[in-house]
């Protein structure tokens, strides 16, 4: 796809030598991260890190596909980045509808402009502004919603603690996501660190539910977690797609 971002803070990388060097194992990841990278896939800094690498957010769209009640067939991508996993969610074909939310005007560019890539721009409703902002506006009193949350989780430092404090977590944590987001609909999906305190993850199960969470994996370790709150079913066969990712659930967190 030819056409060239012409905004500053947008990128279209194609050569190592522009790359900002703090981020250069990201530039060694980018065809995990985006397999049509060469197709003139456009990122911010920041996305680097924050997008979810194309194989999970394929898997954690074929997760949802298969759990989610059948009735509920609206997705809210409250925080879409770059589009990663609001493009996955598309191409899946299970849902009428696919939301994806993003506050910064840039950030979104790069979102549609990749979907566009994907051949699923007009397969998504795009909205730039806060997330809990939109849902109040557009979905209260919806009850086909199901939230999925890949929130900013305060940098790159997450991983300097053996057990991420979900309270600390910047500029929304746990609290105010789950309780923002819950709202609107029992089904929310949180995308969190690995090594997220499971304790505090557990204090939002509804009285008698489980809260599943599934590990997402790659090359045998963990990139990041899900956390499933709602009736989802997870008991369904898991397929095997002979592909590098792997999820795995965690029942020590089930309460
Ligand atoms: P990472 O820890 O930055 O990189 O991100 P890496 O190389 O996988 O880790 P390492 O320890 O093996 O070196 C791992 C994954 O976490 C990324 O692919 C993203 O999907 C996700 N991720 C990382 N951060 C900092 C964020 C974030 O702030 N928000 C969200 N939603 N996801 C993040």
């Amino acid at each position: 796809m030819d056409e060239k971002p012409n905004e500053r803070g947008i990128h279209q990388w194609s050569d190592i030598s522009q790359f900002p060097e703090h981020l250069t194992k990201y530039w060694h990841q980018r065809y995990r991260i985006w397999a049509e990278y060469n197709r003139g896939i456009w990122m911010t800094e920041d996305a680097w890190f924050g997008v979810t690498p194309e194989p999970i957010a394929n898997k954690i769209a074929a997760h949802l596909a298969e759990s989610a009640p059948k009735e509920k067939t609206i997705i809210f991508d409250a925080f879409a980045g770059v589009g990663g996993n609001a493009i996955a969610f598309a191409r899946s074909g299970r849902w009428e509808q696919v939301f994806a939310i993003e506050k910064d005007p840039k950030t979104m560019k790069c979102a549609k402009h990749n979907a566009k890539i994907y051949g699923v721009q007009n397969k998504i409703v795009w909205s730039t502004g806060d997330c809990f902002d939109i849902l109040k506006r557009r979905f209260a009193g919806n009850s086909n919603i199901i939230i999925f949350a890949s929130p900013p989780w305060g940098g790159t430092e997450y991983s300097s603690e053996d057990v991420f404090d979900l309270s600390k977590m910047e500029p929304y944590n746990l609290e105010k996501l789950y309780r923002g987001f819950s709202k609107y609909t029992k089904h929310v999906v949180l995308y969190l660190p690995r090594t997220s305190d499971l304790n505090q993850l557990a204090r939002y199960a509804t009285d008698g539910k489980k809260v599943e969470v599934a590990h997402y994996c790659a090359k045998g370790a963990s990139k990041a977690l899900c956390a499933y709150y709602g009736d989802f079913n997870f008991d369904v066969e898991e397929e095997e797609d002979g592909g590098e990712v792997t999820s795995a659930q965690s029942p020590e967190c089930c309460v």
